[in-house]
C-alpha cells in the first residue's frame, strides 16, 4: 500500500511509521516539524535524545530495504500542495497523527488555545475537502481521542466503540431505536478539537462516502518498539515536561530521577491507556481492514486497559520506592471517575494486548535513569491551568 502518514515525526507517528514501512508499505511522511519548534519555544526537549528528521530517514534506510520519503508540509495552512500530493502520488490510506496533541498546552492561553484550534481542525478539514476534490478513494484513518467521551458522567455505564443506541420518544408514545454519535463531553481545548473532528468525519462520510477509521486512543505510554531500537537515531521521543509529558511515562520518569510522583488532587481519575506497540499495531490493523465504500465511519477504541491515577503511583511507587506528592489539581476536571470500555474491535482483529507488567514498566524507568541529565526538573511541574481558580491554588505550592 501507499501510505501517507500526516505527522509522522512524532511520538505515536514514527514508530507507526517506522513499522508500516518494515511491513512493506511505500510511507511518506508528512510533517510541518510544528512539534519540533514547540519544543524550542517552551525550552524543553525530549528526554531521549532524537535525531533531524533527515538523520532518522537515514538511519531507516541504512537498516531496511524500504526507505521512506519526507516531506514538510503543513496540512492546515498549505491545502494547494496538499492536494497536488494527494493527486500526484495517489495513496491508497492516509494515516492522521498531524495535530497539536497535548491537553495543557492547549490550556496555556488564548495564544495556545487558537492555535490549537486552527490547526486542528483547519488540518483536518482540509484533509477532507482536498481528498473530495482530488476525486479519489483514500482511507484515512485519523488518531482520535478516550476524552472525546468525557470523564464522569457514564455511571457504570460501558462506553461503546463510538455509537450510542438510544430510544428515542415519540408523540404518539411509541419509541424508535437509533445508533447516534456518542455525546460528545471534552475537558480541554485539545479534547474539544477532536470532539469537533468527529462532526467532520460523520458529514464527509454522509456526504461524499469518503472511507475513514477514528481511533478513539488511549494515554499512550513506552517510548520504542522493537523497530526503533534497530538503530539509535530511530530512538524516538520521550515527553516528560509538564505540558507534553502524559501521566505514566511522567510517573516513571519521576521515579528514575527520585522527584516525588506528581498526582493531581486524590489521584482518583481513571483514564485508558496503551503500550507504544500495541498503538502502533492497532493503526496496522486499521489500515488493514478499512470500510466498504457507503459503510459509516469505523470507530475503535484503542485502548488496553484503564488505571486510576492515584493507583498507578502506588504501583510505580511500590516498583521503585519513589514518593508520592499529592497536589491541587491544575485542570478542571473531575475528582472522580469510574471508566469501562469496550475494545472489542481491535481484540476481534487479533490485537493481542501488552499489559501494564512490571518488566515493561522498568524498561522505560531505565530508559529515564539513562537519559537523566537530560532532564530539566524546572519543567516537571504542571503550571498550566484550567481556571483562574486553579492557576491562584498552584501558584501556593
Ligand atoms: P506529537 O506532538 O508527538 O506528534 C504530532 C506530529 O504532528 C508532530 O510531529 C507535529 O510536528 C505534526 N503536526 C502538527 N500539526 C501539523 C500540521 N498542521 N501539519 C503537519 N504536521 C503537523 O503527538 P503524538 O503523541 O504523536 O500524537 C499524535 C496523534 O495521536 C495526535 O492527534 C493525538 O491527539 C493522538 N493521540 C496521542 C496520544 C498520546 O498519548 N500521545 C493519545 C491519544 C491520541
Ligand atoms: N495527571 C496527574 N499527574 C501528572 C500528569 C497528569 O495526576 O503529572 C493526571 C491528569 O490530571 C489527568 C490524567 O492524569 O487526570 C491524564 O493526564 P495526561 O496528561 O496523561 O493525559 P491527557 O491530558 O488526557 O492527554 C493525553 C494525550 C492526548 C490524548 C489523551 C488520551 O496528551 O493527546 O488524547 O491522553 S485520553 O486521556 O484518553 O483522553
Amino acid at each position: 500500500m501507499k501510505i501517507f502518514v500526516l505527522g509522522g515525526d512524532g511520538f505515536c507517528g514514527w514508530p507507526c511509521s517506522v513499522n508500516l514501512a518494515d511491513q512493506g508499505h511505500d510511507v511518506v511522511i508528512l510533517d510541518n516539524l510544528s512539534r519540533r519548534k514547540i519544543d524550542i519555544d517552551l525550552e524543553v526537549e525530549s528526554l531521549t535524545p532524537i535525531s533531524s528528521i533527515g538523520d532518522r530517514l537515514k538511519a531507516w534506510e541504512e537498516v531496511s530495504n524500504n526507505p521512506m520519503r519526507f516531506i514538510q508540509l503543513d496540512i492546515a495552512k498549505e491545502y494547494q500542495r496538499l492536494l497536488d500530493l494527494i493527486i500526484d502520488e495517489k495513496p491508497d490510506s492516509i494515516v492522521h497523527f498531524a495535530e497539536q496533541r497535548a491537553a495543557p498546552y492547549s490550556m496555556k492561553s488564548s495564544s495556545t488555545k487558537r492555535y490549537t484550534v486552527d490547526n486542528n481542525v483547519n488540518g483536518t478539514h482540509n484533509l477532507l475537502a482536498a481528498i473530495v476534490e482530488s476525486g479519489l478513494d483514500v482511507h484515512i484513518v485519523h488518531l482520535g481521542t478516550m476524552g472525546v467521551y468525557g470523564y464522569g458522567s457514564h455511571r457504570g455505564a460501558t462506553i461503546p466503540e463510538g455509537y450510542l443506541k438510544v430510544e428515542v420518544p415519540q408523540p404518539d408514545g411509541t419509541r424508535f431505536e437509533e445508533e447516534i454519535l456518542h455525546p460528545a463531553s471534552p475537558g480541554s481545548v485539545y479534547h474539544m478539537t477532536k470532539t469537533l473532528d468527529q462532526l467532520l468525519f460523520l458529514y464527509y462520510n454522509k456526504n461524499d462516502n469518503i472511507r475513514i477509521t477514528d481511533l478513539h486512543q488511549g494515554i499512550v505510554w513506552g517510548t520504542n518498539t522493537k523497530a526503533t531500537l534497530k538503530d539509535p537515531r530511530l530512538t524516538n521521543r520521550f515527553d516528560y515536561d509538564g505540558d507534553y509529558g502524559t501521566v505514566l511515562n511522567r510517573f516513571l520518569m519521576q521515579a528514575a530521577i527520585n522527584y516525588p510522583l506528581t498526582v493531581h488532587g486524590t489521584g482518583g481519575q481513571t483514564r485508558a491507556f496503551i503500550h507504544i506497540e500495541d498503538s502502533v499495531k492497532c493503526v496496522q490493523l486499521a489500515l488493514e481492514n478499512p470500510p466498504q465504500s457507503g459503510e459509516r465511519v469505523k470507530i475503535f477504541n484503542q485502548m488496553t486497559e484503564s488505571h486510576q491515577v492515584g493507583e498507578l503511583a502506588k504501583k510505580v511507587a511500590e516498583l521503585t520506592n519513589a514518593t508520592i506528592n499529592y497536589l491541587p489539581n491544575p485542570r478542571n476536571e473531575a475528582v472522580e471517575n469510574d471508566l469501562i470500555v469496550d475494545n472489542k474491535c481491535f481484540l476481534e482483529l487479533g490485537l493481542n494486548p501488552t499489559t501494564l507488567d512490571n518488566g515493561l514498566l522498568t524498561e522505560v524507568v531505565d530508559v529515564a535513569k539513562r537519559w537523566t541529565d537530560r532532564c530539566d526538573q524546572k519543567r516537571i511541574p504542571c503550571i498550566s491551568a484550567w481556571t483562574s481558580s486553579q492557576a491562584k491554588a498552584i501558584k501556593k505550592t
